[in-house]
């Protein structure tokens, strides 16, 4: 029988374990948004992971929604992520970035010459975003011009170029928590009238021009796509068919064979339950036809869930979060059913090595 600690190839990447280091922002960035030694040290101490998914980082400035975020567009950023997969491979690990952009989710303050944020609509999102001036409401976005979309899906493949330039071993596509690709996707966000509005066919046109162009300059083998069918974070709503949404989402892209599909179950970080879906008919749409990609699941899995879930066969790694912040050695903690740290929430977002590289690992229990 497979267990949560057994390795697992998929597409190109090969796992120790099931193990998944969910993406976390941490707005630990250095000048140019550019990571820094710290989290080369930080990813480093995680590196016992299955697989790592980096924080979020965006593709482009205009992509920037947070203060302090990295990116994955300038020459010196590459170089400082080059440190951080060097860090991680050193230790054994695995590593794939998430690559973002945040759409309507930024301040004027954050994007090139305080313009406006890009999105699928002109409707402000009820919700804050991370400036230098704390938390401050959302900036109003423009509705992106449809002749300036292959330009969105250009800085996405560069973006992945970059990250396998960077030495990552993939690259996740971040099509979760109500960022640019789910502000197309969703009906309670696009309010567009041509070819990327209306229909879910338009409405998933972005995501799925984006993964195309990402498999087609780095290989399937090495692309994965997070998504979100029902969270509503973000000010994303509720879609008017999620299941149908997601459902023909995940048959488009079976053909492709991605190395994997990682989904977060009901709401980002809180209650499972948020609204009705159907997570396993999605990973049956998912696989008919094609036994291909791993599929990664979270959202507030347990030891207890995440051991079930991959020895029933309901999913192929699990993906933890918050756990992984305070347990740098979770991996070991869960094989030998160790309690597990407490999170200190005060230091998640910004600030320096305190609450990020000082949790330490539990002592080898003696033999
Ligand atoms: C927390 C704070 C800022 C950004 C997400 C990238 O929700 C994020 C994020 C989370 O996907």
């Amino acid at each position: 029988m497979t267990t949560l600690f057994d390795p697992v190839r998929f597409g190109d990447i090969a796992a120790a374990n099931r193990i998944v280091m969910a993406p976390l922002t941490r707005d630990r960035a250095g000048p140019g948004r550019t990571p820094t030694p710290l989290m080369a040290t930080y990813y480093a101490q995680r590196a016992s992971a299955g697989l790592i998914v980096t924080e979020a980082t965006q593709i482009s400035p205009e992509g920037q929604g947070y203060l302090d975020t990295p990116g994955i567009y300038s020459a010196e950023q590459v170089a400082g992520w080059r440190h951080v997969t060097d860090a991680v491979h050193a230790q054994g690990g695995k590593i794939v970035v998430q690559l973002w952009h945040v759409g309507r989710i930024s301040h004027v303050s954050l994007q090139p010459n305080g313009q406006a944020p890009v999105s699928s609509t002109a409707r402000r999102a009820n919700g804050k975003t991370f400036t230098a001036q704390g938390f401050e409401d959302v900036s109003a976005p423009r509705a992106l011009r449809l002749d300036e979309l292959p330009r969105i899906v250009a800085e996405y493949a560069r973006a992945a170029r970059n990250a396998i330039e960077a030495g990552f071993d993939g690259v996740e596509v971040h099509g979760a928590n109500g960022y640019l690709l789910e502000q197309f996707l969703r009906d309670s966000i696009n309010d567009r009238t041509d070819a990327y509005g209306g229909p879910k066919e338009n409405r998933a046109r972005l995501l799925l021009e984006v993964m195309h162009a990402i498999v087609a300059e780095i290989g399937a083998g090495r692309t994965g796509l997070r998504l979100s069918p029902v969270t509503p974070a973000n000010d994303a709503g509720q879609d008017g068919d999620a299941q149908g949404l997601f459902n023909f989402v995940v048959e488009q892209l079976a053909p492709l064979k991605l190395a994997f599909i990682h989904v977060i179950e009901g709401a980002t970080g809180g209650p499972r339950d948020v609204a009705p879906f159907d997570y396993a008919a999605l990973r049956h749409r998912y696989r008919q036809g094609h036994e291909h990609g791993a599929w990664i699941v979270n959202n507030g899995y347990t030891r207890a869930m995440a051991l079930e879930a991959v020895a029933s066969g309901a999913a192929d790694l699990v993906a933890f979060g918050k756990p992984f912040i305070s347990n740098p050695d979770l991996v070991h903690r869960l094989r030998i059913d160790a309690p597990l740290a407490a999170l200190n929430r005060d230091t998640l977002y910004g600030g320096s090595a305190t609450g990020y590289t000082d949790y330490p690992a539990l002592e080898l229990a003696p033999a």
